[in-house]
C-alpha cells in the first residue's frame, strides 16, 4: 500500500502564462472541476501581460548573442513571482522546458504532497536564464519533444498531481489502480454487454470469484508491461 497523501487541506497551484485561455478550458471540466468545487485544490492562472514593462507592457525581447527568437523577459517574470511569493511561501517553484526533469507518475505523487506550487510557463524561445539560476527550484518536461509552450504541459502536470488529491476522485482506491501506480499497466477492462456480437468478455471475469478475476488481472497486468513498457520492469 503507498499513501499518496496524508495532510487533506487544500493544495494551491499558481501556474504563471503569456496564454492564460490555453489553461481556463483544459483545468475547468470534469475531475479538475470537481476538485476544484470540492475544495481540494486551488488553480489559480496567472497572465503575464499586466506585469509587462512600459506603456505596451512588454514582456519578450530579443536575446543577446543573436539567436533570433524572443525571450521572455527577467523583470516581469521576477515582478509576477514576487507578487505571488509576498502572499504565501511556495514548496517548489517549476519551470516547464523540455530539458526539464521527466515527469512520471511518482513525480505526479511527490507532487501531489505539496501545498502550495508555482508553475512557470515559457513561450516563445524561453525564459531569461537568470530566472531559472536564481528564482527556479525544480524543471520538468512531459516528453522528449518540442511543444511551442509550457502551457498544455502545465496542464498535463496539474491534471496528474490533482486527481491524486484524496477525494478527488469518487473511489479513492481508484487512483492506487491506475496504470504506473503500482509499477504495472492497467489490466484490460470491460463494461457490459458480456457479449457484443462475436466478442466476448473474458470468463472469468463473470465467474464472480475476486480470488480468480484479481489473479487474472495482475496477470494481465505483468503480461501487457512485459509487451508494451518492458523498461518499467527493469527497476
Ligand atoms: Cl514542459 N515545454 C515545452 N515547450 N515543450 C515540451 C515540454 C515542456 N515538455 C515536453 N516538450
Amino acid at each position: 500500500m503507498v499513501f499518496l497523501q496524508m495532510i487533506h487541506a487544500t493544495m494551491r497551484i499558481d501556474i504563471i502564462t503569456v496564454l492564460p485561455d490555453l489553461l481556463v478550458s483544459p483545468l475547468g471540466h470534469s475531475i479538475m472541476q470537481r476538485a476544484q468545487n470540492k475544495g481540494l485544490a486551488k488553480v489559480f492562472v496567472h497572465d503575464l501581460r499586466p506585469f509587462g514593462k512600459g506603456n505596451y507592457r512588454q514582456i519578450d525581447d530579443y536575446g543577446f548573442g543573436g539567436d533570433a527568437g524572443m525571450i521572455l523577459m527577467v523583470e516581469p517574470l521576477y515582478n509576477i513571482i514576487s507578487s505571488l511569493q509576498r502572499e504565501r511561501s511556495y514548496d517548489e517553484l517549476i519551470y516547464l522546458t523540455p530539458d526539464g526533469e521527466l515527469f512520471d507518475q511518482p513525480m505526479a505523487n511527490r507532487l501531489s504532497c505539496l501545498q502550495n506550487i508555482i508553475l512557470l510557463c515559457g513561450h516563445y524561445k524561453g525564459i531569461d536564464h537568470r530566472i531559472r539560476e536564481h528564482l527556479i527550484t525544480k524543471e520538468i518536461s512531459i516528453g522528449d519533444y518540442v511543444l511551442s509552450g509550457g502551457e498544455l504541459a502545465a496542464a498535463v502536470v496539474t491534471d496528474a498531481v490533482v486527481r491524486l488529491l484524496p477525494g478527488v476522485l469518487s473511489d479513492e482506491t481508484s487512483a492506487l489502480s491506475d496504470s504506473f501506480q503500482d509499477g504495472l499497466l492497467a489490466p484490460p477492462i470491460y463494461s457490459r454487454p458480456a457479449q457484443f456480437r462475436e466478442w466476448k468478455v473474458p470468463e472469468v471475469l463473470l465467474s464472480g470469484n475476486p480470488k480468480l478475476i484479481k489473479a487474472w488481472q495482475e496477470e494481465q497486468a505483468v503480461e501487457r508491461t512485459k509487451k508494451l513498457r518492458p523498461r518499467l520492469l527493469d527497476g
